[in-house]
């Protein structure tokens, strides 16, 4: 049974919640009880879904943010005297090239949207998430944030950064009350990831999938974070790593012929 935070604690903040994990993981917050607040740079798909969300009863805010202009995110914070949860979800993979030939720029992108991405939310609403009495950092990572494969290196560089961020904030704030999640989903087959990856190259992105039966879908991981969010207060989900059935490792996928 899920309990319900107390009524300080109930405003959950969900980066990068256009598509995919963020969107699935707003609704599954908002139908759980939160007030939930939406972000992400496309104005028009948050706006959308905070009117779905509303329309079924409960409550949604959208605004529009880039989480790698940290002007705009210490501007955002100023709207919130308390926040219970905050989910660092934006971020993301470009290219699946060598070491030898990747390009730096990609390199840099992946850094900036899915480290600082998350380093300036957390450091912004960290004080209201402390003042909430009862608060939640989720950071979603990835199975790249473990363990690394061919073709993976910028962007498994970039998750185990996040990674590093999540446990090194559970170490520094013990004492206060907020958990510090991380979730690591190995092979999530959503509308965007490996289409972004790929740059459009709708081909190349079927490819991640093939032949893999039933790869995990955006709401089988949101469905995780609410839940390790749901739990009691005084239990921490360190770390939960969430792979389809088919994926055994990041390199050891069963896929049909
Ligand atoms: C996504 C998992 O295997 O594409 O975060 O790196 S993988």
């Amino acid at each position: 049974m899920a309990t319900v935070p107390p009524a300080a604690s109930r405003i959950a903040v969900v980066t990068g919640a256009s598509s995919g994990i963020g969107a699935a993981t707003a609704r599954q917050l908002a139908e759980a009880g939160y007030r939930v607040v939406l972000t992400a740079r496309r104005k028009d798909r948050i706006e959308a879904l905070a009117e779905e969300i509303n329309a079924a009863g409960h409550s949604a805010t959208a605004y529009q943010l880039d989480v790698t202009d940290r002007a705009a995110v210490d501007e955002f914070a100023t709207a919130f005297t308390t926040v219970g949860v905050l989910v660092n979800n934006a971020g993301g993979a470009l290219g699946a090239d060598p070491v030898a030939t990747g390009d730096p720029a990609d390199w840099r992108t992946m850094y900036e949207t899915n480290v600082i991405g998350t380093l300036n939310l957390t450091q912004a609403l960290l004080p209201k998430l402390i003042a909430s009495g009862d608060g939640t950092v989720v950071v979603v990572s990835s199975t790249a944030g473990h363990a690394t494969y061919e073709g993976g290196a910028g962007y498994v560089a970039a998750k185990h950064g996040t990674h590093v961020l999540a446990e090194t904030l559970r170490l520094e704030i013990v004492g206060q009350p907020v958990r510090v999640i991380e979730i690591a989903p190995g092979m999530v087959r959503t509308e965007e990831f490996a289409l972004t990856r790929f740059r459009g190259d709708a081909e190349k992105a079927a490819k991640v999938y093939e032949g893999v039966a039933a790869p995990l879908t955006a709401e089988d991981v949101a469905d995780t974070i609410t839940w390790a969010v749901t739990r009691p207060s005084h239990v921490n989900v360190d770390l939960l790593v969430v792979r389809p059935r088919a994926q055994a490792s990041n390199t050891k996928v069963h896929r049909e012929k």
